[in-house]
């Protein structure tokens, strides 16, 4: 009898220890979490019913970024109207799941409905479309979404206010400061991002983006952080000296900074020295984001590498998140835990 109790208690203690472990599991969310670091992940609508999906984008990840669903030709069909079937799935998936959602994005010059772009509207005409978008949509999830890329790739290479944009060709500079303004009125408790690409090392577009938020800073308009997106690849990624560099510019203005859409694209097929070198890489700039004061999110732009965007359009690169097409977690995996464990 003593033995079948004994028996039994080392199965509670083994099932108990066990479950501990389990809660306890080390993920790149809950080690970021006392640097008070989000870690998040461009997701699509339709994956986060897939229970493998939604379970790795959940023990992993505690921030979201819509993909493609709340820009505006995807959510708007026809003038005035919307169909938010793919954002509201979003933003009540994270509502149920405690995510926070960085909502991407309202102005942008790609992805804009055909009826607006091959419409011909007059400056205020345009003007008032883009006030009804940005109040419609930040009005829908007013409380709901935290962060909002208001302002997404404006800028030329060379820093200046890019000319062949829609938003520029129709309404003139001033797009972009209105835009911020009207976040505000529909939100004034989310916080506003101006999101840029390839300006994260040392550049002309980095000290465009920092004269571009000067700007805006100088005409009392309401903007908080600086998105880098961080699309980049093998032989090609920012200096992390530089982006620290830019990380502390953006400090002195008061703003957060955030990686939006991170990711390391490699020319196929990769070997093992390559993904090591692509966990490289992802360690960098998150010691980086982790160093800088005002780094609050770290986000990847996709979850695994067959949800990744890069294939399509750079046909023979790819390889370039953080988890591989079968879920499984690739060196660049391991090697943010390592950064995330080294304090
Ligand atoms: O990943 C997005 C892809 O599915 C779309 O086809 C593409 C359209 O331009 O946009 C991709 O996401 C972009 C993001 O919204 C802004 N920064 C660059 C990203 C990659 O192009």
């Amino acid at each position: 009898m003593p033995i079948v109790i004994g028996g039994i208690i080392v199965i509670i203690v083994i099932l108990v220890t066990s479950w501990i472990n389990s809660r306890n599991r080390q993920s790149l969310r809950s080690l970021a979490e006392p640097y008070e670091l989000a870690i998040g992940s461009a997701v699509t609508g339709w994956q986060l019913s897939d229970q493998n999906y939604s379970s790795l984008l959940l023990e992993e990840f505690n921030l979201i970024t819509p993909e493609n669903a709340m820009k505006f030709g995807p959510l708007s069909p026809a003038p005035g109207q919307y169909d938010f079937t793919e954002a509201d799935a979003i933003v009540a998936f994270a509502d149920k799941n405690n995510l926070v959602v960085r909502g991407h994005t309202l102005v942008w010059t790609n992805q804009l409905p055909q009826w607006l772009s091959d419409g011909a509207y007059t400056q205020s005409e345009t003007r008032e479309i883009l006030r009804n978008h940005i109040l419609t949509v930040v009005g829908r999830y007013r409380g709901k979404v935290q962060y909002w890329d208001v302002v997404n790739e404006a800028l030329a290479n060379d820093g200046s206010i890019a000319s062949n944009n829609f938003w520029m060709e129709h309404i003139g500079p001033d797009y972009i400061a209105l835009a911020f303004e009207w976040a505000h009125e529909a939100d004034p408790d989310a916080l506003l991002f101006y999101n840029e690409s390839y300006a994260e090392g040392k550049g002309e577009k980095a000290d465009g983006v920092i004269s571009l938020a000067q700007s805006l800073i100088a005409r009392g308009v309401p903007i908080h952080g600086i998105g880098m997106e961080m699309h980049t690849g093998l032989g090609w990624s920012p200096n992390p000296q530089e982006v620290a560099h830019n990380m502390q510019r953006i400090s002195t203005l008061g703003l957060d900074v955030q990686i939006t859409e991170m990711d390391v694209r490699i020319e196929q097929p990769v070997t093992l020295d390559e993904l090591n070198q692509q966990a490289r890489v992802y360690a960098e700039i998150l010691r980086v984001c982790l160093k800088a004061t005002n780094c609050s999110a770290f986000s990847v732009w996709g979850l695994t590498d067959a949800n990744s965007w890069i294939p399509s359009v750079y046909p023979g690169t790819g390889s370039a998140l953080i988890f591989d097409e079968i879920m499984q977690p690739k060196p660049a995996y391991e090697a943010m835990i390592k950064v995330l464990q080294e304090r």
